[in-house]
């Protein structure tokens, strides 16, 4: 844990952040490890909203300064794009605008050989089966931050269910309060906790492997 990136985010020391992931990039940290440590920042973040410590300008603050360190490690766009390991249809379920953790993640599968179809935030159900049928797509990522929104992830896979593609898709979904438990209750078939578990369990999906 790089204890530097970590306060530095808390802070919002923005010049500091974007110092120590320069810093750790040049001495060959991966560039997963490095959001890790990020990630560790925003969840503190999270907790002192929760407490009244913090405000939703920090909230609104901090994302700014997370954007801005993974435009620094070179993870603000998708990477290449050549779908040769299968596509992945990957969006923030409805009523949930979150997009810091889901972009992270579509880039990441995205260097990791996955053509990936990201639908953005708020997305209504109807996209989701839409694009899964156009993109005839092997795997579903639904991306989730609030618990509100655990329902809209059930809706979405009972709308894949009703138009027949529940079977022929493999359902992964992610995001700060999910669980392996949480993903059984949903019918959904795994959850992840980080980009490179999403490319696990995408690979898993599609080749029956590890990545
Ligand atoms: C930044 C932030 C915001 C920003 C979001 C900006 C953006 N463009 O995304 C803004 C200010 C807009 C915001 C708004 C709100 N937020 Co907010 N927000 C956060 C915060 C601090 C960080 C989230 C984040 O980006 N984390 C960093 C990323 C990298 O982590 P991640 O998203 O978990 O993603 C990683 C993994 O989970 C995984 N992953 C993610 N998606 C997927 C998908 C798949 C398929 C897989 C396999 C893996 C995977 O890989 C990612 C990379 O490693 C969290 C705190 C927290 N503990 O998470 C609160 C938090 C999520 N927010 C919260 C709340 C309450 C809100 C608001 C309701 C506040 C308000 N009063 O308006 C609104 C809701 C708006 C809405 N309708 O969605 C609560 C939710 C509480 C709950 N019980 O649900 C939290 C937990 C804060 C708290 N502790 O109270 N928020």
């Amino acid at each position: 844990m790089n204890e530097t990136l970590t306060s530095a985010l808390v802070e919002m020391r923005e010049d500091d952040v974007l110092a120590a992931v320069g810093a750790a990039k040049a001495a060959g940290m991966a560039a997963t490890d490095i959001i890790a440590d990020l990630q560790a920042g925003m969840k503190t973040i999270g907790d002192k909203y929760e407490a009244g410590e913090y405000f939703l300008s920090e909230l609104i603050m901090s994302a700014e300064i997370f954007k801005r360190a993974l435009a620094e490690l070179g993870l603000d766009q998708s990477a290449a794009d050549t779908g040769a390991r299968g596509t992945v249809v990957l969006g923030t379920v409805h009523t949930d605008i979150h997009d810091i953790g889901k972009n992270i993640v579509a880039s990441v599968l995205s260097a990791n050989g996955f053509r990936v179809v990201d639908l953005g935030v708020d997305v209504p159900v109807e996209k989701f089966v839409a694009a899964v049928k156009e993109h005839s797509a092997q795997v579903v990522g639904l991306s989730c931050l609030l618990t509100t929104a655990f329902p809209a992830m059930q809706e979405t896979i009972e709308a894949l269910a009703a138009a027949g593609l529940r079977d022929k898709v493999t359902v992964v979904i992610g995001g700060g309060p999910v669980s392996d438990d949480l993903a059984e209750q949903l019918g959904a078939d795994g959850a992840g906790a980080s980009a490179q578990e999403a490319v696990n369990l995408a690979a898993k999906a599609v080749e029956g492997g590890a990545a």
